[in-house]
Formats: structure tokens, sequence, C-alpha cells
């Protein structure tokens, strides 16, 4: 069954039994109080605002059987997989790998690296670990959506100029529909969030489309989101 979504640049029709909900990078250290965001100066309260529409999204999204999908961005402990371009910039005490407030940077397996309890995935739900910005770049999230006949992807998380847009594009140029929940998604800087939706649909939707949570939630009702 089709559900019709109301989106920008236009709405859009999509079929739940191909499509992924992709929740990027939820992570303790980027939207706790006293993780790494903070100590960049960031205030996490401008990120905090998408949690709450991201649990209603996913709650509806288990009850209707969707694909949830999670991504972290973090690396091995060893670094062996970060590039030291991305290693050796900003202040050596706040680099990955450096200690910080809830363990070392963006290293996998510390407690700043786990996905906020709000957001936590359930067992069977993927959880993919990335070492860069995009979902696609160096993890298996190709072959998951292909495995499960995807050719659509609901897209949340932060921050929205970052990671989503990064994912958002890689997933255009392999063919996907990308939807960003915009209220889904959110940014330590408004403005970037704000441009950053902006971008996607301009141009007759150039690499996706924005929607929000409750346009999706109203869709999936049966009514016209
Ligand atoms: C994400 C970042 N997840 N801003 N990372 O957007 O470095």
């Amino acid at each position: 069954m089709m559900i019709e979504l109301k989106a920008a640049p236009a709405n859009i029709a999509f079929d739940p039994a191909r499509t992924a909900l992709v929740i990027i990078d939820m992570q303790r250290d980027f939207l706790e109080p006293g993780g790494f965001g903070e100590t960049l100066g960031n205030d996490v309260s401008q990120v905090r605002v998408a949690i709450a529409p991201c649990q209603r999204v996913l709650a509806r999204a288990r009850e209707i059987g969707l694909l949830v999908i999670h991504t972290r961005e973090g690396h091995r402990p060893d670094l062996t997989d970060a590039p030291p371009a991305k290693i050796n910039r900003g202040n050596p005490s706040a680099r990955i790998g450096a200690p910080g407030p809830m363990g070392r940077i963006l290293v996998r397996g510390e407690p700043g690296h786990d996905i906020i309890p709000e957001l936590a995935p359930r067992a069977g739900e993927p959880v993919l670990d990335k070492p860069g910005k995009g979902a696609f770049y160096q993890t298996d999230l190709e072959i998951v959506l292909r495995n499960g006949h995807i050719d659509t992807l609901l897209v949340c998380g932060v921050t929205t100029e970052v990671c989503v847009h990064t994912s958002v594009r890689e997933a255009n140029d392999r063919g996907y529909r990308a939807i960003v929940l915009g209220d889904c998604c959110a940014s330590y800087f408004p403005e970037f969030h704000a441009v950053g939706l902006k971008m996607i649909s301009a141009q007759g939707g150039i690499f996706g489309w924005v929607s929000s949570s409750a346009d999706l939630l109203t869709a999936l009702e049966g009514g016209h989101g």
C-alpha cells in the first residue's frame, strides 16, 4: 500500500515495505549535557529538540514494522580507521581519541559513543558504525538496504548540515529517495539547520524531500500528511 506524504518541494508516495527509517548519530556525545559537543562550546539544547519527534516517529515505525537503522559516528580504539586529516584539527585536547567527559572522544565502546537512551536501538535493529560523516561511507548500509528491498529512506538525526546532509547526498547518488523529517533533525546552529533543509528541497528537490514528524504520523494514520 502506498502512503502519500506531504513534503517539499512536492508530496511523495512511499511503500512502507520498501522504506527504512534511518536515525543518524543520536549519540550521547552529541546530545547530552557534559558531552563532547558541549565541550566544544555548543549549546546542546539546540539539538535536543529533535529527541521527542524522533521518539514519536521511532515508536510508530516499530509499530508498523518499518526497517529501523541506527548509525553512530566513531572510530576503532586504535584509531587505525581515523584519517590523520580528521584527527589533527582543532584543539588537541578535544581531538578524536582524546579523553573526553564521556570517555575517549568518538571512540567505539566509550559511553559518549552510545546512542542516547531515549532512542536506544532494539534487538534486531541494525546499528551501523561509521568512520565518516556519511552513513554509506565504509559501512554495509547499502547491502542492508538492498537486501531489505528498500527504495526510500526517512531520515532523522544530527547534525542537519553535517552527517544528515552527507548521508542524504550519498543516498541520492545511489538512487535512494531520501525524505528528511525536518523536526527530527537538528544542528547546534539553527541557521545551518534551516538553510540545510532548504538546500535539500530546493531546485525541485535537488537531492531529496523534506517533511515533518507530524505529517508522517498523519499520513500513517491514513490521512494525507
Ligand atoms: C555529525 C558531526 N553526526 N557534526 N557529526 O553530524 O561531526
